[in-house]
């Protein structure tokens, strides 16, 4: 496991952002780990992670002109990140929406860096469905940008829908889904296969190790 996703997972569990037991997600699942970037709730622990978010982009060789954070949980994200890169010596302009559209004052949805014929990277938190970046993909679209590639922390790998009861039938999962539908590289810090061989080293996580392979195969990608 190269070294940028050992210690985001361990950055992660530090911060109580990836948490074990029975979580309801949006989907309607119930899963036995949720992670939660909002409990990235220090400059430190924010820094940590935009570290991680950096060497992910970076290893992964994406180019683009300019950060987009959808709201909310995009914003801190894509902000801590544009510093981290100006820390390493790249200024780049960071743009983000609110969900509401505002009437008065300066109007709009978008607020920052302008996106028209822009390369934009698309930060955010995790994919499960892929529900919530598709809205951010829209978004961007309508403003004239064009994506480059999305980031996330954590790729869940999961199936859309009810598993196929044919097991010939592919099990893709809704970032690869979403990454053949846009043609678009998608990025993530680690993966749900990063945090079973992450548990896997642990003793402490023996327990959790088992239930998340247990919902790997129940709903899990191929891949
Ligand atoms: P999709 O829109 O289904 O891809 O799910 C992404 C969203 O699910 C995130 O933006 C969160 O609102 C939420 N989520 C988490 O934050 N962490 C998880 O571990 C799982 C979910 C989820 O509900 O699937």
């Amino acid at each position: 496991m190269t070294d940028h996703r050992t210690r985001f997972l361990q950055l992660a569990l530090d911060a109580q952002a990836l948490r074990f037991g029975e979580f309801t997600l949006k989907s309607g699942r119930t899963s036995p780990y949720f992670f939660n970037a909002g409990r990235f709730d220090s400059g430190a622990a924010l820094a940590g992670l935009a570290g991680c978010y950096a060497d992910a982009i970076e290893a992964a060789g994406l180019e683009f002109d300019v950060l987009f954070g959808p709201a909310y949980k995009g914003i801190p994200l894509a902000t801590a990140l544009a510093c981290e890169f100006a820390r390493r010596g790249r200024d780049l302009p960071v743009a983000f929406n609110r969900k509401e559209a505002k009437a008065h004052g300066e109007g709009g949805q978008l607020i920052g860096a302008p996106l028209d014929g822009r390369r934009v990277l698309v930060v955010d938190d995790v994919i499960t469905a892929g529900t919530a970046i598709r809205e951010a993909l829209a978004i961007i679209g309508g403003a004239g940008g064009t994506v480059a590639g999305i980031v996330i922390a954590l790729d869940r790998q999961e199936i859309v829908g009810e598993p196929p009861a044919d097991s010939t039938v592919p099990r893709r999962s809704a970032a690869e889904t979403v990454a053949d539908e846009h043609g678009l590289p998608v990025v993530a810090v680690a993966r749900l296969d990063d945090l079973l061989a992450f548990a896997g080293g642990r003793s402490e996580l023996a327990a959790q190790r088992d239930a998340l392979m247990a919902y790997r195969r129940a709903y899990g990608s191929a891949t």
